[in-house]
């Protein structure tokens, strides 16, 4: 994520140290021992990291839950993240994200809605089956990944509170803790993070609410203990670490469209033909694929899920609605 005021730790596309320079930088590092253990050291082979508790999740049968695709390694999706409340470089909430307490946990469920109330983290573990789903995500940035998720529909809790006929937008919050998160210290974003939906795209079954990945728990960094994620959006949409979710009438103010309007819109679905004001988004690099002889990846219109979620926006201009 960028944004246009310069802010101290914001790189530019232009800045960003390009992958491949950047382990062999931390390969280098590690030599000298000044890179303790870190998640590019696990196996590549391994499913998981082996670190974290288990959570199994049954295959989805949910259309165009399970992306055909090389999933990217389990290092590189828990090395190369965005997660600002601990740091706006890639590597940092790696590095910093252990400091995240995830238990006791519990999310609020407010606004218009017959049962508002409040979700145990153990409850919500336990409130619909465990499934499985491969997803593409892809970041604003211009990078993806295939991750194994496991969770349920974000529907399957939110028709637990009732929304009443008022509810036309959901709106989820994160945590923002000075204590636990240096990045919150920061100004870069206007804390917490927050982020919105339609209604009706919050309550399409591929929209996740997940718990875990490779077949464990989320590593902190990923968003533990639940995130979104909302496969056919820019990776922002998908907030980790969600402690409140409020159903309202009015269309949400996202923390990046509060940030830089005219860059991040409140619908940010992936759209290879509208150009972000910086740079195009036409093309993408998959994480893992990026040597020296790597080809970047057309984007595909709503992130390949345009025969899953195209229905939502017919008839949308989606140059506007961006
Ligand atoms: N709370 C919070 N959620 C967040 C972010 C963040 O900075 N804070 N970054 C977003 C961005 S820009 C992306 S691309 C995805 C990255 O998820 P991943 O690190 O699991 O790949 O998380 C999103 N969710
Ligand atoms: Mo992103």
């Amino acid at each position: 994520m960028l944004i246009r005021t310069p802010a101290p730790h914001e790189p530019l596309p232009s800045e960003i140290t390009p992958r491949r320079v950047y382990l062999n930088r931390r390969t280098a590092l590690a030599g000298l021992g000044l890179v303790a253990a870190s998640p590019l050291a696990l196996s590549q082979a391994a499913p998981g990291g082996g670190k974290l508790p288990k959570l199994p999740g049954a295959r989805s049968a949910v259309p165009g839950a399970m992306v055909m695709e090389k999933v990217t390694s389990y290092a590189d999706a828990t090395s190369y993240n965005n997660f600002y409340e601990f740091g706006t470089d890639k590597a940092d909430p790696a590095q910093h994200a252990h400091t995240l307490k995830t238990r006791p946990w519990t999310v609020s469920i407010e606004g218009e809605c017959a049962k508002p109330g409040r979700f145990d983290i153990e409850a919500l573990l336990k409130l619909a089956p465990m499934e499985e789903r491969v997803y593409r995500l892809r970041c604003v940035e211009g990078w993806s990944m295939v991750i194994p998720w496991e969770g349920y529909s974000l529907a399957e809790l939110l028709k637990k509170a009732e929304p009443t006929s008022k509810a036309k937008y959901v709106e989820f919050t994160t945590l923002a803790d000075k204590a636990q998160m240096p990045g919150v210290r920061s100004g870069v974003l206007d804390w917490p993070y927050v982020e919105g939906l339609r209604i009706d795209e919050a309550m399409h079954p591929l929209a996740l609410l997940s718990f875990g990945m490779y077949g464990e728990v989320l590593p902190n960094q990923n968003g533990a203990p639940l995130r979104l994620v909302l496969p056919w959006k820019y990776g922002f949409k998908s907030a980790k670490s969600i402690v409140k979710i409020r159903f309202v009438e009015k269309e949400p103010m996202s923390s990046w469209t509060k940030a830089a309007q005219q860059e991040y819109g409140f619908y940010s679905n992936v759209n290879p033909n509208v150009s972000h004001p910086r740079w195009s988004q036409a093309t993408e690099r998959r994480i893992g694929e990026d040597g020296l002889f790597a080809k970047k990846r057309p984007t595909l219109m709503f992130n390949g899920y345009e025969a899953q979620v195209g229905q939502l926006y017919a008839g949308m201009d989606l140059k506007k609605f961006y």
